[in-house]
């Protein structure tokens, strides 16, 4: 059977656990994960190798495939620049693909609650209409998400996500209300966390894909530098540890980035040390005193959390340096917010590479033409 390769885009409502997702089909953490609506802020892509699996008595066998899984921010109507980019993010993801997952989270259409007793009707209305409120925003949301599958002119396979916490019998009605608003390609429950239902959906995925030829080397694992990587691992810290808007309002930048100059461990056995300064970039002074804290411990909870996954990742022990900075309303700075794009911030660094490259030669044959001339002066 001839490889099978191609892009697959997930997509869906913020929280609905596309990143969770995109980490248990690669078997690693690439993408950052939170209980936050809204963690995902750029597009990931994962690349995952699938062997070939013979036929068998009722197994009909799988292709042996390449698969580029590309994790996208959640979609939602943009408010702020940043908001804007996000959802950039989600359309360049839709625009170059093979098929699309369109996932969604079963425990946002629980049935409503019942009233139990007279004692309690007043308090049940008050929750009964609060609950309908929420469905009602729901609902708009779920709209605003299936429009954009709507668009698309590949297969779509609805993911219904988070089963391991839905009663087995609320499954069939939410079947057949999203069969009802779109003609899916395919419908597969699963568990991302539990990693439930996995299987059928990648059998799924490879019967989409056109035979082709690797877009990217067999052992490679995503297209996104590990410093960005890392810088992800630090936000991940900050979305877990601090509340309210500063989450929203933070951004990290890498400032510094040295890798040791070998992978050897040390004389003394320890391993070597990648030196790594990253600025967080929050809105606000207030937001700033929060992220760094009673001195200074809410930055060193940060700072200690991050360093353990970092040195994780990188197979190095990490010399962490974090210091906060107040940008006001960087999130409605296009500029700033277009910055932060780690696609853009490659390119930055490879032009910083070249002038410096390009300057040292001007030096060098500047000093040579210098040197020249003394001897063309000492003949
Ligand atoms: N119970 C349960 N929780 C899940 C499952 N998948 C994801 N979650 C949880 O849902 C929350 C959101 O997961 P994410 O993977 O960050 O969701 P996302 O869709 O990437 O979210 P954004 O990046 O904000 O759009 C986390 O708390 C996950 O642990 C699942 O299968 N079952
Ligand atoms: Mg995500």
């Amino acid at each position: 059977m001839a490889l099978r390769t191609g892009f697959i885009s997930i997509v869906g409502r913020p929280n609905a656990g596309k990143s969770t997702l995109l980490n248990a089909l690669l078997g690693q953490k690439l993408a950052i994960v939170t209980h936050k609506p809204q963690t995902t802020r750029t597009r990931i892509q994962g690349v995952l190798e699938l062997p070939l699996r013979k036929k068998a008595k009722g197994d009909p066998g799988r292709a042996m495939s390449q698969i580029v899984l590309v994790d996208t921010p959640g979609v939602h109507k943009p408010e702020t620049q940043l908001d804007k980019r996000m959802m950039q993010e989600v359309h360049d993801a839709l625009e170059s693909r093979d098929a699309v997952l369109f996932l969604v989270d079963v425990t946002h259409r629980l049935p409503a609650e019942q009233a139990t007793g007279d004692g309690e009707q007043v308090q049940e209305v008050k929750v009964r209409t609060l609950g309908q409120h929420k469905r009602a925003l729901s609902k708009a949301e779920d709209d605003f998400a299936l429009q954009l599958v709507k668009r698309l002119d590949c297969p779509v396979i609805l993911v219904l996500n988070k089963i391991d916490a839905l009663p087995k019998s609320a499954l069939l009605p939410l079947i057949a209300h999203w069969t009802s608003l779109h003609e899916f390609a395919e419908v597969i429950p699963i568990s991302a966390k539990k990693k439930e239902g996995l299987e059928l959906l990648l059998d799924k995925c490879v019967a989409l894909m056109p035979e082709g030829q690797r877009y990217f080397p067999k052992d490679q694992l995503t297209d996104q530098p590990e410093r960005f990587l890392v810088a992800e691992l630090i936000r991940e810290k900050i979305l877990m540890l601090t509340g309210e808007e500063v989450p929203y309002a933070t951004a990290v930048q890498i400032e510094r980035y040295e890798e040791p100059a070998s992978m050897k461990k040390l004389r003394d056995g320890k391993l070597p040390v990648t030196k790594i300064a990253a600025a967080i970039v929050c809105e606000r002074e207030g937001q700033k005193a929060i992220l760094i804290g009673n001195q200074g411990s809410m930055l060193k909870k940060i700072g200690t959390s991050a360093r353990k996954d970092i040195e994780g990742l990188l197979g190095t022990r990490v010399f962490l340096e974090l210091f906060v900075k107040v940008q006001e309303e960087w999130r409605a700075s296009r500029g700033f917010v277009e910055d932060l794009d780690w696609r853009r911030q490659l390119e930055q660094i490879a032009e910083k590479q070249q002038r410096d490259r390009s300057l040292a030669e001007q030096r060098n044959g500047a000093a040579e033409a210098a040197a020249e001339g003394d001897g063309d002066a000492a003949e």
